[in-house]
């Protein structure tokens, strides 16, 4: 049988690709990066990201100088793109694998092969535009997974869900 390394500890992980990175046609490059991982894929999709959406997903940092800066950042109002690409990699160790290959936080100090290191910059109001955010634990993992995906939008059983039954609920259909 192959050697296939110390497993055991199967992980999912939040990465969203920003709006510099899907500006910068980076997208592809970012994904064959990340392919390096082995990981696999169980969710993804493409994210208008309203001001609730941003402020939710730093709520960690809202006491920050820069926080205001970085929700007008991950909604694409830098770059003219209100475009995230949101996935879920799935996998042994998936978080720390994926925390590797994306670098250090501040894209001067990441390594230059890592994705921040080889595509990020900071900008002249100090933002640092790092192209991709990858879950730092397995606990933000999952209130992040929750936040950005419904259960149904993935292809696996990750947490308990329930289904709750709703009278007139409006949806958007093809005309
Ligand atoms: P992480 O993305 O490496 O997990 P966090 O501390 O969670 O780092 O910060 C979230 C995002 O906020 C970073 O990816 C970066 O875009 C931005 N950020 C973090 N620290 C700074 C800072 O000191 N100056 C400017 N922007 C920052
Ligand atoms: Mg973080």
């Amino acid at each position: 049988m192959p050697n296939q390394g110390k497993s055991g500890n199967i992980e999912q992980t939040l990465i969203l690709i920003k709006p510099d990175g899907l500006k910068k046609s980076l997208t592809g490059n970012i994904l064959s990066k990340l392919s390096e991982t082995k990981l696999i894929i169980i969710a993804s999709k493409v994210v208008c990201v309203s001001p609730d959406l941003a402020e939710k997903h730093y709520t960690h940092l809202k006491d920050k100088p820069f926080f205001q800066e970085l929700v007008e950042y991950i909604q694409g109002n830098h770059h003219d793109c209100k475009r995230v690409m949101a996935l879920v990699y799935q996998g042994d160790n998936a978080i720390e694998k994926v925390r590797k290959i994306s670098g250090a936080t501040n894209p001067e100090e990441a390594d230059p092969t890592s994705i921040r290191g080889a595509y990020g910059r900071i900008t002249t109001k100090g933002v640092y535009e790092n192209v991709i955010h990858a879950s730092s634990s397995p606990s933000e993992a999952e209130r992040e997974i929750k936040l950005w995906f419904t259960p149904e939008e993935i292809v696996s059983d990750l947490y308990p869900s329930k289904m709750v039954a709703r009278e007139k609920v409006e949806v958007l259909e093809w005309a």
